[in-house]
């Protein structure tokens, strides 16, 4: 099993950040010598397959890709591209996997502006929202978790890192008091990550996510009020 997979459960079994993801190692850096040149580059040729894939995966959906057109897109031969990815499978399983390890760093950049933990659960769908217009591995990741029963690979599970990282983060907000009493953080995260879900398949299938800035606005700001505890009431009627 890989590091990404073990990682992957179910939300009740995951208590702490610290264990929520395990960022895979630099490949090809070794301590005594520095970089390999030419690791370096396998590196790179590998990211940029990765990419042309996902856009293609993105745009046309899995079945309708080939090694092929991933090849043609890069610029390569279709050996070249077996070089690093064994097969179609193979291609498919590293997107999914890419999009899912990038999320601690794009957790850390969000904590970096120092937000309450209920503005970081926003900034964190907000940041999401972007991708999901901007990104073709998050575009890709998306389209293929939907069409995993066709692809012949175990893939990740679906939504579980991510609800569990919204539950963690709805926990803490829950600690500061930022929580109405009445709001239980774990179902508030499963709300949250099915609305945002919900719309942004709606979005994808009707407008070709034209309108998914607009209609995520819309959720956030129905779900996110709902949630918060009130300011202390004054001591009297003003
Ligand atoms: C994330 C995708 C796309 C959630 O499975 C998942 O958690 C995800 C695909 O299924 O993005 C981002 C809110």
């Amino acid at each position: 099993m890989s590091q990404r997979q073990s990682t992957n459960r179910a939300p009740e079994q995951v208590p702490d950040q610290a264990s929520l993801w395990t960022v895979p190692k630099a490949r090809g850096i070794s301590a005594v010598t520095g970089p390999d040149p030419r690791q370096e580059r396998a590196v790179r040729t590998r990211a940029e397959i990765l990419r042309c894939a996902a856009q293609l995966f993105a745009e046309r959906g899995y079945q309708q890709t080939g090694i092929k057109d991933v090849a043609d897109r890069v610029g390569m031969t279709k050996g070249a591209v077996y070089f690093h990815f064994p097969n179609k499978q193979a291609l498919a399983v590293a997107v999914v996997e890419a999009l899912y390890s990038s999320w601690p760093r794009a957790l850390e950049e969000v904590r970096a502006k120092g937000l309450s933990p209920l503005d970081t659960v926003i900034e964190m769908f907000n940041t999401a929202t972007a991708a999901f217009l901007e990104d073709p591995i998050m575009q890709a990741g998306t389209r293929l978790q939907n069409e995993r029963g066709v692809i012949e690979a175990e893939l990740p599970l679906p939504y579980v890192d991510w609800t569990n990282l919204i539950s963690m983060l709805l926990r803490e907000a829950r600690e500061q008091g930022q929580l109405a009493d009445r709001v239980d953080p774990d179902v508030a995260a499963r709300v949250a990550v099915a609305a945002f879900f919900g719309a942004q398949h709606i979005s994808n299938n009707l407008h070709e996510r034209s309108d998914f800035a607009e209609r995520w606005r819309e959720v956030r700001d129905l779900l996110f009020p709902a949630m918060r505890a009130r300011p202390q009431a004054a001591s009297g009627p003003s």
